[in-house]
């Protein structure tokens, strides 16, 4: 993949423009769907379709890529405010600090319980699967949100690939360990590398995007480069950046964050206002950009693609 100057990022109003148009585009095949931030999600009038034809340089529109209305936060924002903590505690500096982070050559291992294990270099990673646009909700368990057009792909496309075998049951992320590039790595405060982990139908939930792009562009460092999960209805640590291992499991993985706190972090970690986290309350945000706080809403507002993952399970419990 091309290096990319900051010049030739898509200023926003010409990136909304083009995305009206695929939308556009979208809304013929698809009827559209509205979600907006304070209001559930309005029921879909007819089940995600699949992608249409229509021509794009960024990707193709899909149910979920037209699926929100509400305005979307700003490239400078989602660049510019990161949790990473390899680099910082601190998301102001992420940017700058991970400005040099090397991002090529790069290595995606897929491995564990499965029939094909298969390391990828990443350029060939982002040339076997397509990819699509999906515009998500990030609601970081700290209380404040944002709605992101990520590219990507869908881990199942990568999983079924992989062909898991009957013992896998969970999916384990792991992030890079490069504690010469990362001042965050260099001291034991964390167990680092960073761990994330789903059940393995959270990750074949077709939801679960392997990001590779945002606003059209190459994923930049701060946000994950050159790799990232995006969970969109669980918090935002749940997310794991710069991937450089997933693992087909039969235990259930423990997170850096399970590691770290665990009665604040624990597995599952769906985005649920009925839940306050020990130290604070749930049950609304702030959207980064924006003035005053909006509800949360459970799952993040994607109760319905969701929500019949839980049936049966007590999310208080299983936090
Ligand atoms: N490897 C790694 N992944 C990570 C984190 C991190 O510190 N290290 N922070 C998480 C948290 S708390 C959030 S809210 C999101 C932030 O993603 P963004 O900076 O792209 O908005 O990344 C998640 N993924
Ligand atoms: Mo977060």
């Amino acid at each position: 993949m091309v290096k990319i100057h900051s010049s030739e990022i898509t200023p926003e109003h010409v990136y909304l423009t083009r995305r009206q148009l695929m939308k556009g585009i979208g809304a013929l095949a698809l009827g559209s769907l509205a979600l907006t931030a304070c209001a559930p999600a309005a029921a879909p009038d007819m089940p995600p379709t699949p992608a249409t034809d229509a021509k794009s340089p960024v990707a193709q529109p899909t149910a979920y890529a037209s699926s929100t209305s509400e305005k979307l936060t700003s490239y400078d924002d989602i660049t510019h405010y990161n949790n990473y903590y390899e680099f910082s505690q601190d998301k102001a500096p992420v940017a700058e600090m991970a400005k040099n982070f090397k991002t090529r050559p790069w290595t995606v291992e897929v491995g564990g319980f499965v029939n094909n294990p298969s390391t990828y270099a990443i350029d060939d990673l982002l040339k076997k699967y397509p990819q699509q646009e999906r515009i998500y909700r990030l609601r970081c368990v700290e209380g404040w949100s944002m709605v992101i057009p990520w590219t990507g792909f869908p881990l199942a496309a990568l999983l079924k690939d992989a062909d898991p075998t009957s013992q896998a049951r969970y999916v384990r992320f792991q992030s890079i360990m490069s504690p010469a590039q990362m001042p965050g790595q260099q001291d034991n405060y964390f167990k680092w590398p960073y761990i994330e982990g789903l059940r393995l139908d959270e990750a074949m939930n077709d939801l679960t995007l392997m990001v590779t792009g945002l606003y059209g562009k190459p994923l930049p460092n701060q946000d994950g480069a050159p790799v990232r999960v995006a969970v969109p209805w669980k918090y935002g640590f749940k997310s794991a950046k710069a991937i450089v291992k997933i693992d087909l499991v039969a235990e259930q993985p423990v997170s850096l964050w399970m590691n770290a706190a665990p009665d604040e972090y624990g597995f599952y970690s769906n985005v649920n206002p009925e839940r306050p986290h020990p130290r604070w309350s749930q049950t609304t945000e702030r959207r980064i950009g924006e003035t005053g706080r909006i509800k949360t809403l459970k799952f993040n507002g994607y109760a319905d693609e969701v929500a019949h993952l839980y049936d049966g399970m007590d999310l208080i419990v299983n936090y």
